[in-house]
């Protein structure tokens, strides 16, 4: 076991068992993780990864994007009929989605694994999370797409991160924003944060959950990564070197590639049991979902070690002097 460096923020409180399982899941599943939430038509709604492991081949792999249905958020009905697979001569897998409701309708951000690269896509969801319509797909390599829930000096905006690998020498990523004016073409993109800002990632750092608004800005996570190469097996694989920490950010309401403030050390870090155990890739969190409850709660949905869908809840207040310090 590696305990983690960091602590999480004592106004954070985790759940103390994950709220979804692959024992919760009606359907062969051996991991479901990375689930974005939204709040939606009186329901909690959320879309998950669902990860098999071919014992035969010895091989992880993504089998389709899940839904689940909650009346509290908390406890969670997997729909046994619904799912998002997309698998064809040039695409291996779509993955790691993110929700979000904008003027009523349901948006979902993917990753798709593809023959000529990773690239991030955003597609329309009719009500019934039946019809995926396919508005738009990146130049690879790019993935971690979040859209904002409206738009913003009238332009739809998403987070995303690139994964430049030419010009810098190592992995080394960073944040990104992009306009567009109808959710298909994508362009005017800025840098948000670099990598080198963040005192607690050395390799890579990406948008986690779509933003929520508040009065003093666009509140958001996102992942932050560093390496231990001295690390051995840390999980199902023979090598898992890297830890995922959940940070917290501040953005300008109107120009949300301004940072307003971020707190410099992570919000979460893993410190459960089954964050730093038994999982398939231990010290790993991975924050896809976050709702504000009117009382001012926020829910924080996470993959946890790749296995398991956690939920930690923080006050808006506390999160947003934690940015501001
Ligand atoms: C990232 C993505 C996530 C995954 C994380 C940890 O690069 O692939 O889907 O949760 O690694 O393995």
């Amino acid at each position: 076991m590696y305990p983690c460096r960091y602590v999480t923020q004592p106004c954070v409180h985790k759940l103390p068992e994950p709220v979804l399982t692959a024992a919760d899941v009606p359907y062969k599943a051996t991991f479901v993780f990375n689930a974005g939430v939204i709040r939606h038509e009186g329901r909690y709604v959320m879309a998950f990864r669902d990860d098999h492991y071919d014992e035969a081949r010895g091989k992880v792999y993504t089998e389709r994007i899940g839904f689940a249905f909650s009346d509290d958020g908390i406890a969670w009905n997997v729909d046994p009929d619904l799912g998002y697979v997309w698998r064809d001569d040039e695409v291996q897998r779509a993955y790691d989605p993110r929700l979000t409701v904008i003027d009523g309708q349901v948006y979902m951000c993917f990753a798709l694994d593809t023959k000529h690269g990773v690239r991030g896509g955003i597609a329309k969801v009719s009500d019934d999370f039946t019809d995926f319509e396919v508005l738009s797909l990146s130049v690879p390599d790019n993935r971690n797409m979040v859209l904002f829930p409206e738009k913003i000096g009238g332009n739809y905006v998403r987070l995303e991160r690139p994964m430049p690998v030419y010009s810098r020498g190592r992995d080394a990523f960073d944040l990104w924003l992009s306009r567009s004016p109808d959710l298909r073409l994508w362009g005017d993109s800025r840098l948000v944060m670099g990598l080198e800002q963040v005192p607690f990632a050395d390799n890579k750092i990406g948008p986690g959950a779509p933003p929520i608004k508040t009065e003093k800005g666009w509140l958001t996570t996102f992942h932050a990564v560093e390496l231990y190469p001295e690390r051995g097996k840390n999980g199902w694989e023979e090598r898992w070197q890297k830890e995922y920490t959940v940070g917290i950010a501040l953005l300008d309401l109107d120009d949300p590639s301004k940072v307003v403030g971020f707190c410099r050390e992570p919000l979460m870090v893993p410190d459960m049991p089954y964050e730093l155990e038994g999982g398939f890739r231990n010290n790993a969190l991975f924050p896809c979902g976050m709702v504000l409850e009117d009382s001012g709660e926020v829910k924080l949905y996470y993959g946890a070690a790749d296995t398991t869908i956690c939920l930690a809840t923080a006050d808006v207040d506390d999160l947003l002097r934690l940015c501001l310090n």
